[in-house]
């Protein structure tokens, strides 16, 4: 095998954000931009020789072509063996569990998630380090410096490899092994989850519609719901993964899975609906007629996970990133177990779950997880909340009206101001952060401000800070607003509003979330002078 050492030069803004490096595809596919960044990423972790990697992604356009160039680099340089899904497919949490499966230094990720693929829409690269997890803050900052720094790349001259069967092979002394994706990941569903019963429940005519969006999810949710559980044929659907996932965006909420949602919404659905975004990791999840937000289903999770074979001792703690409701502290704080807020971004997640703090994670944009691997992990969110309703023998409606009559409800929604100019959203931001101390009694469309602050984590493991990772403010009578700048978008920036009013058990908890959390969106809009600073009146995206 002969190696090429390609002089290159530093290529600006390859600054690893929320989750990984996420660009247009073009961008990637310029000359040395993902191979820059693959060597800075090896160089940031003191090489690529005598190491593991599982490597795979979400098939969105150009992630073949990218599997192809790292295999070709990791040979270069001197990485021992990569384990890579078959035709360079792997969900999310699929390349976390095999990361730890065969204990690998680590894996490359490629997806942009949630975000649209094709040549004219985004790409992705996300590392993982060897416990699962998405590369902390530390090790993505010292990759940032390598992509810095970089004059060279190296890259093994060699013909593509055939990815589409199972086997092993060699490029060079470093040995390729091609798995099947599903396989490893659908043995450790049924170590968690009581299947049999799962099983009992669709064979009772319980009906299911899962919907992969086009997405990686497909595969897997076609083995283990229709294959092992039974569910009838057709019970996923758009379930083989598309380039450009059908033109749609793989995004597992109401405004992109308007599909399912009207079908679960209409006179004749079935009796649980759900959906998983471009790399798997995320979920929705959907009842007859009732949408379950994340920050309920991560609430509900925490309440009943008990139910699961899994989890039957129970938890140690529940974790929820920051601007996630409080729903599931009420519930750790009823079980005298610990809750944890940490910043957006599963990376956050990561030496809690080492540590044993905490079993269950959550965020509000639909991300569930807990300590089988260290990644958000879309279906296996399904397969609670299905065992869940085949212990309990419920609706989810039933399940979640005895929720909130429980622990009350926590009406929630998130408002996306997508593509302002970056510098008018860093306005804004840094005015409202000059202002934060003086909020605190100042009343807006007639709420009071009873606090306010910018979030900034100490991880309790490391020690570690992190810093400005969002505003909150709360308001008297049980509401905050939380507003972030989006870490994952391509084009100018989104700002998040993420909105929630308590109301506790003995309220009513059937008002439209939309009416109820009315009053704190205006406060807000008028307390962020979001008018004057976007000339925006509503948002384009509410979830
Ligand atoms: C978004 C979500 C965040 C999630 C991240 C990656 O980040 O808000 O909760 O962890 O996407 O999810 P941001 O910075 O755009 O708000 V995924 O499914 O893209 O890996
Ligand atoms: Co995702």
């Amino acid at each position: 095998m002969k190696i090429q050492t390609i002089a290159t030069r530093p290529i600006e803004g390859q600054k690893p954000g929320t989750s990984g490096l996420r660009k247009k595809t073009r961008v990637f596919m310029g000359p040395g931009y993902l191979e820059n960044f693959v060597q800075a990423t090896f160089n940031a972790i003191g090489g690529a020789k005598n190491k593991t990697f599982v490597v795979g992604g979400d098939g969105r356009f150009f992630n073949a072509r990218a599997i192809q160039t790292i295999l070709k680099m990791a040979a270069a340089n001197g990485a021992s063996k990569i384990i890579v899904g078959r035709n360079g497919l792997l969900s999310t949490p699929a390349a976390s569990h095999l990361i730890r499966l065969h204990k690998t230094d680590g894996g490359l990720i490629l997806s942009a998630s949630h975000n649209p693929g094709g040549i004219d829409q985004d790409f992705g690269v996300k590392f993982n380090t060897s416990n699962g997890g998405p590369a902390p803050e530390g090790v993505t900052e010292a990759i940032y410096d390598q992509t810095r720094a970089l004059d060279s790349f190296d890259i093994a001259e060699a013909g593509d490899l055939d990815l589409s069967k199972v086997g092993e092979t060699e490029l060079g002394s470093m040995k390729i092994r091609v798995i099947d994706p599903v396989a490893d990941y659908q043995d450790l569903m049924a170590s968690l989850f009581d299947f049999d019963k799962i099983r009992e429940l669709f064979a009772s005519g319980f009906n299911v519609r899962f919907d992969a969006l086009h997405a990686v999810t497909g595969p897997y949710a076609k083995a283990i719901l229709e294959g092992e559980l039974g569910a009838p044929k057709g019970s996923v659907v758009n379930a083989v993964p598309l380039k450009d996932f059908g033109g749609g965006h793989p995004d597992p909420n109401p405004v992109w899975a308007h599909e399912l949602m009207d079908l679960m919404m209409s006179g004749d659905s079935p009796d649980f609906g759900a959906a998983s975004d471009g790399d798997g990791d995320r979920n929705m999840i959907v009842g007859r007629g009732i949408y379950v937000t994340p920050s309920d289903s991560l609430a509900v999770l925490a309440a009943n996970a008990h139910l699961a074979l899994g989890y039957k001792s129970g938890l140690s703690g529940v974790a929820r990133s920051m601007p996630t409701s409080a729903a599931c502290d009420r519930v750790a704080e009823k079980l005298g177990i610990l809750s944890a807020e940490t910043p957006t971004g599963w990376k956050f997640f990561g030496n809690l779950l080492d540590a044993g703090r905490v079993t269950l994670c959550g965020e509000e944009s639909a991300g569930t997880g807990s300590n089988h691997i260290r990644e958000k992990d879309g279906l296996w969110a399904v397969l609670l909340w299905l065992n869940i309703l085949a212990v309990r023998r419920q609706s989810v409606g039933e399940v979640l009206s005895d929720h909130w009559a429980n622990y009350g409800r926590d009406y929630y929604s998130r408002h996306d101001y997508e593509a302002i100019p970056t510098d008018v959203a860093n306005s804004l931001i840094h005015d409202l952060r000059s202002r934060l101390t003086d909020l605190k009694g100042q009343s807006f469309a007639g709420l009071k401000v009873s606090d306010a602050d910018e979030f900034s984590y100490r991880d309790p493991v490391d020690g570690s800070i992190s810093e400005k990772q969002g505003i909150r403010i709360w308001f008297e009578g049980n509401a905050r607003a939380v507003l972030r700048l989006s870490g994952t978008g391509t084009e100018g920036a989104t700002l998040r509003v993420y909105l929630e009013q308590y109301a506790p058990p003995e309220a009513d908890h059937q008002l439209d979330a939309q009416s109820a959390l009315n009053t704190v969106r205006v406060a807000t809009a008028d307390l962020c002078r979001m008018e004057e600073f976007t000339g925006r009146t509503n948002p384009d995206v509410v979830t």
